[in-house]
């Protein structure tokens, strides 16, 4: 039988990237898609889906699976650097206004409440997407691509981001959008709020469109219900 979900005991909130703080996926699909078009592989905004919340070099294998296209390692290298120059033109040029609905509120309300926040994310830019933001102060942690080895599903970066918080794993919970990034949550022995829907996330814990009009207290009340049913 699953634990029971106590609201004061969830004491860190682990924030995944893409899809849950700012819609960068559109600019991986205008990088993959120039990327594509030079090696002649239709690449579509449909395949793009597959490529959300995995590693750049994992998603360049996709995408050359897609192709039928072999490459060397060397050569696969080469192309996700300029994939990624290419990537980093847009994200230049991001705008604060970007960061998703609600966003920032629930935040900033989170922090207030003392919760303990961190960022979970693959992206080995998020850095530089969360200073165009203008988010970097509310977050206690950032743990991402460029301290992390193992991708979602593995639990790493998860694990990672309440050990650098200083909390028990499962005082922890996880907000993220693929499906790969819920298993890594309860690979981490975390609960995991999906954004997004059932036909995504059927494994998530509890789901939400977003993070409008909603706050943490509601958030742990809800999965309290769902957990403890
Ligand atoms: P980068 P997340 C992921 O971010 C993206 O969803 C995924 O499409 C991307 O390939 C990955 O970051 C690596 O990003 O090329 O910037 O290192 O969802 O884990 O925040
Ligand atoms: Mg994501």
């Amino acid at each position: 039988m699953q634990e029971k979900v106590k609201e004061k005991e969830i004491k860190g909130l682990l924030f995944d990237l893409d899809g849950v703080i700012v819609d960068t996926a559109k600019y991986h699909f205008l990088a993959w898609k120039k990327l594509a078009d030079e090696l002649n592989i239709d690449f579509t905004l449909q395949d793009n889906e597959r490529l959300k919340g995995v590693s750049r070099m994992r998603s360049f294998e996709i995408v050359l699976e897609i192709g039928g296209v072999t490459m060397s390692e060397e050569e696969k290298e080469k192309n996700c650097a300029k994939k990624n120059d290419i990537y980093l033109e847009y994200i230049n040029q991001l705008k604060a206004e970007e960061i998703l609905p609600g966003v920032r509120e629930f935040l900033t309300d989170a922090r207030k409440n003392g919760y303990k926040i961190a960022l979970g994310s693959a992206s080995k830019n998020s850095r530089l997407i969360m200073e165009k933001l203008g988010i970097m102060d509310l977050f206690d942690e950032i743990i991402d691509g460029t301290v992390t080895s193992k991708a979602k599903p593995d639990p790493e970066v998860f694990q990672k981001g309440a050990e650098f918080l200083k909390l028990p794993y499962d005082s922890c919970i996880v907000f993220e959008d693929a499906a790969a990034g819920i298993e890594a949550a309860h690979n981490a022995g975390m609960l995991a709020v999906g954004i997004g829907t059932v036909e995504n996330l059927p494994e998530a814990d509890l789901l939400l469109p977003g993070f409008k009009n909603i706050v943490i207290e509601e958030i742990l009340k809800k999965l309290q219900e769902v957990k403890n049913d």
